[in-house]
């Protein structure tokens, strides 16, 4: 008995040992961030292919978003506002003087290559945490496994219904479906009171668009608007011929998509070379620059519920927003605030854990289960405001805003006009 349990002993020391060897070898590693791929990406032009950290040691901290596929219209946002935020903290001296350092791993599009993507992190750059992924869909997937492995994960951009309840490890910095969507049916109605008939169309293969079809849905009956007709297509059609027909028919006078930006965009076109003039709503999922090269000058006037504005108060945002729009020459998207924001919730927290006994000196496993408990308490002031999480890991935000495209007149440049 004796015997046995001082082997055991030795051997739980033994494995700590190695836990912290190889958690000191994943502080020196030093892989060169990939650039994104996708044509129009922010990335494209060259101008962040790797991060200004790369050559030097520090905490690692994975980043697993889609740097390939159509999901990276999103996820090269998301790529941007990460690496802001890396050159920033570590400007600001990083973890109490060591530097962080970010590791990405490209989830592509679906839920195989973000679980793929995350078991990487995890197991073989063992970084502390992860912010990812881009898609719901991506992390009902992907979340439980890092949950299993007790590794926090801050969504940056998943706004389905149940996120936060995968699991003890698995927050969010991005606000549900059910705060944010609502706030643009209410937009259009003020900008026209006589909406009555309202036409919805969502991705049915696609958990972000189910879950905010639903709240658009209630919303439209909440304000006593008839929802004359609700037509379902896939993120990977382009043609929407057959259901923008349907809904024209019964003469709507405004339009809801949820989609991704390339389905969403083309479905946009479609309703304007059909003739349609109301107004039209996108979801999230529509919420990039990346969706003007698909409808062009046909993407004026669609509006689209904001969980950042540029113009949040606060100096970290002022910080962010400058470091933008000298790197891309626009004003920051909120997907790229996100993403600052989620690497920021790590970057706080591990400063309160390294106060209490320093990283370097924790176990991996340890470590990961102390920071989450640290990011559950915490509170931030991020680019999206003061934030803060439920005990279930849900984001606690202030303020959200609705934005209206505004397209040049031959559709080669537009941007984002937030309304007051
Ligand atoms: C989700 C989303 C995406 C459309 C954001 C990239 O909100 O999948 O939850």
């Amino acid at each position: 008995m004796y015997i046995m349990s001082l082997t055991l002993k030795a051997m739980q020391t033994k494995a700590r040992f190695s836990l912290l060897v190889a958690f000191a070898i994943a502080l020196s590693a030093c892989s060169p961030n990939p650039a994104p791929t996708a044509s129009g990406s922010p990335q494209a032009s060259g101008t962040a292919t790797s991060s200004p950290s790369s050559s030097v040691a520090g905490i690692a901290i994975g980043v697993g978003v889609a740097q390939t596929s159509n999901v990276a219209l999103l996820g090269q946002e998301e790529v941007a506002g990460a690496k802001i935020a890396e050159k920033y903290f570590n400007d600001k001296g990083g973890i109490n003087g060591t530097p962080i350092k970010l590791v990405f791993q490209d989830t592509g599009g679906d839920e195989q290559g973000a679980i793929n993507a995350f078991q990487t992190l995890i197991t073989k750059d063992k970084v502390v945490g992860i912010v990812g992924p881009t898609l719901s869909q991506q992390a009902f997937g992907a979340d439980p496994i890092a949950d299993r492995a007790k590794v926090p994960v801050i969504g940056p951009s998943n706004t389905a219904k149940g996120i936060p309840q995968i699991g003890d490890f698995i927050a969010r910095v991005s606000a549900p479906v059910s705060v944010v969507a609502p706030n643009s049916v209410k937009a259009a109605l003020k900008i026209n009171p006589n909406i009555k008939k309202v036409a919805v169309f969502y991705a049915q293969n696609d958990a972000f668009n189910k879950s905010e079809t639903e709240i658009f849905q209630q919303t439209v009956k909440d304000q006593k608007l008839e929802l004359v007709t609700v037509q379902k297509f896939q993120t990977t059609d382009t043609d929407f011929q057959s259901q923008a027909t349907a809904a024209l028919n019964l003469k709507p006078d405004l339009a809801i998509i949820s989609g991704l930006a390339a389905d969403g965009g083309n479905l946009v076109r479609q309703l304007r070379e059909l003739g349609y003039k109301g107004l039209i709503i996108g979801g999230n999922g529509l919420n990039t620059s990346n969706l003007f090269p698909v409808c062009k000058a046909l993407c004026d006037g669609v509006l689209i519920a904001q969980a950042y504005s540029p113009e949040q108060p606060g100096d970290v945002n002022a910080a962010f927003r400058e470091a933008y729009r000298s790197q891309f020459k626009k004003e920051p998207p909120q997907f790229s605030a996100q993403a600052f924001a989620g690497v920021q919730v790590f970057v706080d927290a591990l400063k309160v854990v390294d106060k209490q006994t320093k990283v370097s000196q924790q176990a991996l496993p340890d470590l990961r289960v102390a920071l989450n408990k640290q990011i559950l308490l915490g509170k931030y002031s991020t680019p999206l405001g003061e934030i803060s999480f439920t005990p279930e890991g849900e984001i606690v935000q202030k303020a959200f805003y609705v934005a209206q495209i505004k397209m040049d007149a031959d559709g080669s440049s537009g941007k984002f006009t937030y309304l007051k």
